[in-house]
């Protein structure tokens, strides 16, 4: 190779050479242009191979020219590739590109589920009297569910009419959330005010009134010289909070084995103040069975029946949600009908 052809080449090549960098389309390409133009088998190359052959003058000419050349085709890959990073974060941008001007979607969120409500209310009137809320096991024991509670085992709670064992020897799905004020009495001393929350099980068919599986809220107190007076006083101030200030309640004579005396509570009328209406008939809704604690129950988690006495009573969840809701059907808590729950949204 002459001078001649090696000055043509170099011109030549500088020319393809910025044609090919400026042509790419992505890296690849790039870096393919780039070896075609400066690489080991180039013609660019092979032009500076041949450098050493020249006369001293064009050598120093030439070699400048190609350096020149290699310079000039070097800051073309350059130039191009940052083009191309700038496009790639073009896409990007335009791939995630957020119309701020569209609505939201508003996520819908759930709400409380109207037992839930209700028993947040009932538990809350008590927790503001300064009762502690307590929890227990849904499978219980023979002694929690039924011995300890004075339930003896020819009791018609205890026949598989009432309730729902399971398939180890032994264990009930309680009956009643007593089983946890059992428990919480065995594992302190008295003074005890405690309200215990829940879901209890018996055998039943449903129907509009009855559910094999329900809630309950139970009021426990124990203490020195608590007296009927005081269950009466508390029952009125219960429902007085869940029903409304001129509440009256109305006792009469019932039997639970865990308490002597029992008594069946009616609260006077919310809707027809007493007057007798389609909610309650004869103006009183019967609501609570209440008692003061049978001296058996408290000698069966150690504790001193002559020193120490107690009122309690339950109430059904389902029941006073019917009441407050007017809702007809108690299956319709357990049905999952949205078109039925989602009428609560808002309401706690
Ligand atoms: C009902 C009956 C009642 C009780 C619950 C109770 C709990 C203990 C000791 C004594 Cl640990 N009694 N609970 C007492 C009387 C009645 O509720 O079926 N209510 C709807």
């Amino acid at each position: 190779m002459d001078a001649q052809r090696a000055r043509s080449i170099l011109d030549e090549e500088l020319v393809r050479g910025r044609d090919a960098i400026a042509a790419a389309t992505s890296f690849e390409e790039l870096e393919a242009a780039k070896s075609s133009v400066l690489g080991r088998r180039s013609a660019f190359s092979e032009v500076q191979r041949a450098l050493g052959s020249f006369e001293h003058e064009d050598r120093k000419v030439l070699g400048a020219a190609a350096n020149d050349v290699r310079n000039a085709l070097r800051s073309a890959v350059q130039e191009r590739a940052s083009e191309l990073e700038a496009a790639d974060e073009e896409r990007l941008l335009d791939a995630d590109r957020v119309d701020m001007t569209l609505p939201g979607r508003r996520p819908r969120s759930g709400s409380m589920h109207p037992l839930a409500i209700v028993e947040r209310r009932i538990v809350e009137v008590f927790t503001r009297m300064g009762y502690r809320v307590v929890e227990g096991p849904q499978i219980e024991d023979d002694w929690h569910n039924f011995e300890a509670l004075n339930i003896p085992p020819d009791h018609p709670a205890r026949t598989m009419k009432d309730s729902l064992y399971v398939d180890v020897q032994g264990l009930v799905l309680r009956t009643e959330t007593s089983a946890a004020q059992i428990r919480t009495m065995e594992a302190q001393a008295p003074p005890v005010y405690i309200v215990s929350p829940g879901r209890v099980y018996r055998h039943e068919t449903p129907d509009a009134t009855h559910l094999p599986v329900f809630h309950q809220v139970e009021c426990l107190a124990v203490d020195e010289g608590i007296t009927f007076a005081d269950l009466k006083g508390t029952l009125e101030a219960f429902s007085r909070a869940m029903f409304g200030g001129d509440r009256r309640v109305r006792l009469n004579p019932d039997y639970f084995p865990f308490v002597e005396p029992g008594a069946q509570v009616a609260v006077s009328c919310f809707i027809c103040d007493g007057a007798g209406c389609r909610t309650c008939g004869n103006g009183w809704i019967e609501l609570l069975g209440a008692g003061m604690v049978h001296p058996k129950v408290l000698e069966n988690c150690g504790y001193d029946s002559e020193r120490y006495t107690g009122f309690a009573f339950g109430l059904g969840i389902e029941r006073v949600a019917m009441l407050q809701y007017a809702v007809p059907d108690m299956r319709m808590f357990g049905d999952g009908d949205v078109r039925f729950l989602e009428q609560f949204e808002g309401v706690a």
